[in-house]
């Protein structure tokens, strides 16, 4: 198999949830020498917006969407090392979370990934995390950068309520906030008072170093 026909087989069993056979694919694309970067952004989160659409065109269902994700976090699985260690030295600490009420979290952890390859000490928080989670989670980790994701449009005023939260605790200050997922954008981060926000986990990892960068040359000043 050449490494076009292993994209697209991939494609195709990540499209109808075939768990067993994506993770078979993924190694053997590793043994092939394709890059970890190629099977993802040509063939995995390809996969996963395909599945979207046909959601949304009411061909797939809640069961298939669950099994294509499985199936994506299955080949992540194998990925995550060697898209993460870069060998970057650690330049702080991100805290992340998908909010109260979302279970989606297949980019979240890729944000994760790209995160710690770039230097960031990820704790992630998993999913449907509640406010007061964040506000505690601060207080022991004393992170740098919180992130929060959300992937519904009913799940987005959430990211205003963890920030109230995290106001109400006197800890605004101390961190920067940044949001993403699917349905957000600049325009709804800027609304809610987020200081960052990237449409996917490549500028993601930029802007949290962009923020990062500012806050510490303003510290200095
Ligand atoms: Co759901 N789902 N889902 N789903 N699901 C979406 C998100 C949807 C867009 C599908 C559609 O209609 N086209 C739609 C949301 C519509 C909306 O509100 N606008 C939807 C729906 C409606 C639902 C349910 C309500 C369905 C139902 O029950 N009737 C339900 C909700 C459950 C809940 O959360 N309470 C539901 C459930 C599920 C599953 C559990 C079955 C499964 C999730 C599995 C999992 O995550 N472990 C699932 C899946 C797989 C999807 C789709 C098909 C794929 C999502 C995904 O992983 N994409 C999705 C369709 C789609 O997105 N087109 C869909 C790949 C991933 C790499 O991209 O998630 O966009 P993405 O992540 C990107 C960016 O968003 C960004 O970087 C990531 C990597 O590049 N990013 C950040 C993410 N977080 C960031 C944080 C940052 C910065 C950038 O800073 C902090």
């Amino acid at each position: 198999m050449n490494q076009d026909e292993l994209l697209q087989q991939m494609y195709a069993q990540t499209l109808v949830g075939n768990k067993p056979e994506v993770v078979d694919l993924t190694n053997q694309g590793l043994e092939l020498g394709v890059a970890p970067t190629t099977m993802l952004f040509e063939s995995l989160i390809p996969a996963l917006e395909e599945v979207g659409a046909r959601f949304e065109r009411g061909d797939f269902f809640v069961p298939e969407m669950l099994i294509a994700g499985r199936a994506m976090s299955g080949a992540l699985e194998i990925l995550r090392p060697l898209l993460a260690d870069t060998g970057a030295e650690t330049i702080g600490t991100f805290l992340m979370g998908t909010v109260k009420g979302d279970v989606h979290d297949i980019g979240k952890n890729l944000v994760d990934i790209m995160l710690e390859g770039a230097g960031f000490n990820v704790v992630d928080l998993g999913v449907q995390v509640a406010p007061e989670s964040f506000v505690d989670a601060i207080k022991e980790h004393r992170p740098e950068v919180v992130g929060f994701s959300a992937f519904l449009t009913t799940t987005m005023p959430m990211f205003k309520v963890n920030i109230e939260a995290i106001e109400k605790a006197g800890l605004r200050d101390d961190v920067i906030v940044m949001v993403g997922g699917a349905p957000v954008t600049q325009e709804y981060a800027d609304a809610v008072g987020a200081d960052g926000y990237a449409p996917d986990a490549a500028s993601a990892t930029k802007r949290a170093k962009e923020l990062l960068d500012q806050k510490r040359a303003l510290a200095l000043a």
